[in-house]
């Protein structure tokens, strides 16, 4: 818990890069009840310049010094996830509540080890950066498939675009970076677990770069029978587009497209698409900041747990083992421990 009388949840950030610039610039201007305090970076040189650019008073030569510095209360980890379970472990060691963005960790093994971390500390300090629990539109289907009038769920049917990547990305990095987002949002939204995973991988686009295996097709298969697909594109072309429809027993319920006027022009009616997950989920993200903060300070902790993070990434890693078995493969997970109950 922040100490009483502090006007703000002092935040020391590791990893400056696209994401953590965005969350510095959300925590200081979008969202109320914080401030950046330090900031630490694999490269010193952009620490300091991101620093400088914010005018953030201190930046430090390592994360474990940054999660040490007394006038820190909180941690964001937003560097490279093979990074992430060092600082994590070590924020909750130092009994600061962590921000981690996903993945909470490259590997399940990596995973389990802030489980441990965190049930020894006996309370929950880490939220994992799962934004699409906090965007409208999912909350509203999630409230709608609660609400029961539609029966169970039977299937659901989710598409995840990208328009364009770079020649670093590979294939496994679609099922572990990009399609982590549904091993976390297809359970939240059926209340279910993912047991079993299946990815199927049609004929690459020959604009994608060579090797990727792009579009992915993946299946979950979950606990209660019901079954999802979803389609990971990473040269989509035309924009960012991120998709869900639940069919339920007698109804279904799907995302609505993002809000953008429609223009009719020279013969065409269109709407803007939005070009990268960062516009798409602007507003989710500057909810989950403040709910983090909010939690901070309340001394709680409400987000996406470490066993989200956990469940997400063994899924992710089965859908990596099935790539190239091409078999439908177990989603193996540990007895919940009664924390994340
Ligand atoms: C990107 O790395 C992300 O983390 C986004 O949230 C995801 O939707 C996108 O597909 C990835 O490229």
């Amino acid at each position: 818990m922040v100490t009483q009388g502090t006007a703000a949840v002092r935040v020391g950030v590791i990893g400056v890069g696209v994401i953590g610039g965005d969350h510095i610039r959300r925590l200081l201007h979008a969202v109320t009840g914080a401030t950046v305090v330090a900031v630490a970076d694999a490269d010193g040189a952009r620490a300091q310049a991101v620093a400088e650019e914010f005018s953030i008073p201190r930046t430090h030569a390592s994360g474990a010094e940054l999660i040490a510095d007394p006038e820190v209360d909180a941690i964001l980890v937003a560097s490279w996830g093979g990074t992430h379970e060092e600082y994590v472990v070590a924020a909750i060691a130092a009994g600061k509540p962590v921000f981690c963005e996903k993945p909470l960790a490259t590997t399940s093994q990596a995973c389990l080890n802030i489980l441990a971390a965190e049930v020894a500390a006996g309370r929950r300090l880490v939220q994992v950066g799962f934004m699409r629990q906090y965007d409208p539109s999912y909350r509203a289907v999630k409230a709608e498939l609660a609400s029961g009038r539609l029966g169970a769920p039977l299937l659901a049917h989710c598409i995840h675009r990208n328009s364009s990547v770079t020649h670093s990305w590979s294939s496994e990095m679609m099922l572990n970076d990009a399609c982590m987002h549904e091993f976390n949002i297809v359970p939240w939204l059926l209340e279910d677990d993912v047991v079993a995973t299946q990815v199927l991988h049609p004929r690459p686009n020959s604009d994608a770069p060579a090797g990727l295996a792009d579009p992915l097709l993946v299946l979950m298969h979950l606990r209660g029978g019901a079954i999802a697909d979803v389609e990971v594109t990473m040269n989509g072309h035309y924009g960012y587009d991120v998709r869900a429809e639940v069919v339920g027993e007698r109804g279904t319920v799907a995302l609505p497209d993002p809000a953008a006027p429609l223009v009719r022009f020279e013969g065409t009616r269109s709407a803007h698409v939005a070009l990268d997950w960062r516009e798409r989920f602007e507003t989710a993200y500057d909810i989950e900041m403040q709910e983090w903060v909010d939690a901070v300070v309340a001394g709680t902790s409400t987000g996406p747990s470490a066993w989200e993070g956990y469940v997400a990434t063994a899924g992710a890693e089965a859908a990596v083992a099935s790539l190239s078995s091409g078999a439908l493969e177990p989603v193996d997970v540990i007895e919940r421990p009664a924390l994340y109950s």
